[in-house]
């Protein structure tokens, strides 16, 4: 517990965040566990018909969340380790190899946190942080997340639905879209001395795709809060789009009538897109996306997955681009 320590980290009581039967089902599940008869849990397996809920690495504050009943909000695969989730990262404010983050988010304070929600909306508000964990039953989802440079993880992640927080302060009926503002503070990100982005990191969605039951709020993995170098306190999961757009360390949520620009359009607009939605039929102007590599699978042999077409979840998002051209809106 060095992070509750260096950091004055206090974190609600499981029962205070999570109704009562939900926490009794994790307590029943635990002591399941006790006994061995959780076992498939035991091996990093989730699977929907066992209890979802891994075992926790006990390294950071707990955040239970009972089992996604949201369509697609798990996944059968087997889940990365903890370690690779934790020290593989993309998270440019902390320097641009997959090991910085690790190494240096260690200065970012993920506590006191506020994220300001405001816009478009009829009851704007600056959120603290323990509101925000208060807001909606915690779940957890066991997503793929598919980076836009051709590697993939399986991660449980703890949150809920982002249109749970959307409701609550009621768009008009100017909000198009919903942008996303991640903390920029030098004195806490070294990354940002360098101008590989025109900072804050900035992203978006469309509001229907913000409004999507998938489109997760993210306060944790693991069943314990995020790690820092994960995009504490809070980001969004959005696990049908290149991972470039789940941007992490939100601290404003603004609703706004056109596309946000965002800061991967603003460096490289003819790489990436607004949507970015995983796609094996449109390649990047430099690599084919027909193909991924499992984060934790690279043996010499190890053969290369075939990307899908949404990461997997076309039954649940293909809808909201019906009729749209996916080669012009990549
Ligand atoms: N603020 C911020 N959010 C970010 C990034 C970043 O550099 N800064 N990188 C993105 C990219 S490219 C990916 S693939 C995912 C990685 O999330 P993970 O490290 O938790 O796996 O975070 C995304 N969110
Ligand atoms: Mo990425």
């Amino acid at each position: 517990m060095h992070y509750l320590k260096d950091r004055g980290f206090q974190h609600p009581l499981g029962s205070e965040i999570t109704p009562q039967p939900i926490y009794e089902g994790r307590r029943e599940w635990l002591r399941r566990l006790a006994l061995g008869s959780a076992g498939l849990a035991l091996a990093g397996w989730a699977s929907r018909e066992a209890l979802a809920q891994v075992a926790r690495p006990g390294k950071l504050a707990p955040l239970p969340g009972v089992r996604s009943a949201v369509a697609g909000g798990l996944t059968m695969e087997k889940l990365t380790a903890y370690g690779d989730v934790t020290s593989y990262n993309n998270f440019y404010e902390f320097g641009t190899d997959k090991s910085d983050p690790a190494r240096h988010a260690g200065t970012l304070k993920p506590r006191p946190w506020t994220v300001a929600v405001e816009g478009e909306v009829r009851k704007p508000k600056v959120f603290d942080l323990d509101e925000l964990l208060k807001l909606a039953p915690m779940e957890e989802r066991v997503y793929r997340l598919r980076c836009v440079e051709g590697w993939s993880m399986v991660i449980p992640w703890v949150g809920y639905s982002l249109a749970e927080l959307i409701r609550r302060v009621e768009p008009t009926g100017n909000a198009k879209y919903v942008e996303f503002v991640t903390l920029a503070d030098r004195g806490q990100m070294p990354g940002l001395r360098s101008s590989v982005l025109d900072w804050p990191y900035v992203e978006g969605l469309r509001m229907d795709e913000a409004m999507h039951p998938l489109a997760l709020l993210t306060f944790g993995l693991y069943g314990e809060v995020l790690p820092n170098q994960n995009g504490a306190p809070v980001r969004m999961v959005l696990p049908w789009k290149y991972g470039f757009k789940s941007g992490k360390s939100i601290v404003k949520i603004r609703f706004v009538e056109k596309e946000p620009r965002t800061a991967w359009v603003k460096t490289a607009a003819q790489e990436y897109g607004f949507y970015s939605n995983v796609n094996p039929n449109v390649d990047h102007p430099r690599w084919s996306q027909a193909t991924e590599r499992r984060i934790g699978e690279d043996g010499l042999f190890q053969k290369k997955r075939p990307t899908l077409m949404f990461n997997g979840y076309e039954a649940q998002v293909g809808q909201l681009y019906a009729g749209m051209d996916l080669k012009k809106h990549y």
